[in-house]
């Protein structure tokens, strides 16, 4: 993203703030799996809206005095022997450029500061970016703040600024979009060379290998997460293991996404591994199909987020009764087994703002429709990305074969085998 964006949203957050409150925003640590190895490094999706930094322990001050809002960004200082063998850090001068915040320090400098800025706070308020979820075990960086304030400075008040962040998130700015749409395109070539390379026979980790494969030939692009399954694993709707293979006749189901500039794609689609439809699931594909092509002609600002849940689920009802599949809309649960609509952007669940959320425009979200006939063993998820416009909507992943004709046609094309 451009520099000015990150600004823009520092700007944004510190109109909230009153002067005198100072906010604190963490990059994240990594975290230990075994022996001398540490998970891969991930930095937390609020740090990055707000500067763009990825370098573990970093850390963002906002202090907000009178108008202004003073900025420090600290990052880790240089180490030679640490970056030898784990690359190399950023530098203050980089991460100026990249953040637009141009008071770098180092990290060791960070705990003195942050005492002056708490005794400073008399009857101001500090932000905390706290994000936890029931029976989480481990403690964020903010939550140890969090703890070392209650007991250290108990006079100063703690104030989340997760629900500022969210309703920020919630609209995407222009370039956002842009993002997305580049990673649009690189999904679309990914769906494509699996759908490609598709025959009876071949395993899910072959598939997986293609959409990867895929993607990094775009500036090695890596999956931000995939789900890729055939036949009866599709009735798993999270399946992650990319071990069973697909025979004649199987669905392939693919829910996988691509992440360009931090913005993500979440985009499914489901084949036949023959590249041809049989009779059953064409019926059901199309039922999917008119399903979202209607939300698709009918989304605009204005509607609120849960009727558009239950939209997808009425008109896909109507469609399924029509194909003489579901008699009573009582029993749609039978073949809808998730709900059709969620925010994507920097998380592909995104962090937004959703109680009492009507569409507006620059907002993002799923449309995803699926079919789950476990009597006919098909099971399957056509998911598209809406954005919201100012007059109605357009499908951001449109481009990825969508129809019976498209998809029987790329799969005939690549047929190599
Ligand atoms: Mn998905």
């Amino acid at each position: 993203m451009e520099t000015s964006f990150y600004r823009q949203n520092r700007k944004e957050f510190a109109e909230h703030m009153k002067p005198g409150d100072a906010a604190l925003f963490y990059c994240g640590e990594t975290i230990r799996r075994s022996c001398d190895e540490n998970y891969e490094f991930f930095a937390n999706r609020n740090f990055i809206y707000l500067c763009g930094i990825e370098q573990k322990e970093s850390v963002l001050l906002l202090e907000k005095e009178g108008e202004s809002c003073l900025e420090t960004l600290y990052i880790l200082e240089p180490d030679f022997m640490k970056e030898r063998w784990e690359g190399s850090r950023i530098t203050a001068d980089r991460a100026e450029i990249i953040s637009g915040v141009s008071n770098i320090k180092f990290i060791k400098e960070f705990p003195n500061d942050v005492k002056r800025v708490f005794e400073k706070i008399g009857v101001g308020t500090i932000y905390l970016d706290i994000d936890r979820v029931p029976g989480q075990l481990l403690k964020s960086c903010a939550d140890r703040m969090e703890e070392y304030l209650i007991q250290t400075y108990p006079h100063v008040k703690i104030k989340n600024a997760l629900p500022v962040m969210k309703k920020m998130r919630t609209v995407k700015k222009p370039c956002e979009i842009e993002a997305m749409e580049v990673a649009q395109r690189i999904t679309k070539a990914g769906i494509e060379a699996m759908m490609k390379s598709s025959h009876p026979g071949m395993y899910e980790y072959q598939y997986k290998a293609e959409f990867d494969y895929a993607l990094a030939q775009h500036n090695g692009v890596t999956a931000p997460f995939s789900i890729i399954s055939a036949g009866e694993n599709n009735f798993y709707i999270h399946y992650d293991s990319f071990t069973g293979r697909a025979a004649a006749g199987d669905m392939v189901l693919n829910d996988v996404g691509a992440r360009w500039d931090y913005e993500v794609t979440d985009v499914s689609r489901g084949w036949p591994c023959s590249g041809k439809f049989s009779d059953k699931q064409r019926l059901l594909y199309e039922c999917a199909y008119r399903t979202s092509e209607y939300m698709f002609q009918t989304l605009k600002p204005g509607i609120p987020m849960e009727e558009v849940d239950t939209a997808i689920r009425r008109y896909n009802f109507e469609q399924l009764k029509e194909a003489g599949v579901c008699r009573n809309y009582d029993e749609i649960g039978t073949y809808m087994w998730h709900k059709g609509a969620h925010h994507v952007g920097l998380d592909v669940h995104d962090a937004v703002d959703v109680a009492d959320a009507v569409t507006v425009p620059g907002m993002v979200f799923c449309i995803d429709v699926g079919i789950y006939h476990e009597e006919w063993g098909i099971g399957f998820r056509l998911e598209d990305n809406c954005l919201i416009t100012t007059d109605g909507c357009r499908n951001l992943s449109k481009d990825t074969p969508r129809t019976v004709e498209e998809i029987e046609g790329v799969m005939k094309k690549g047929t190599l085998y």
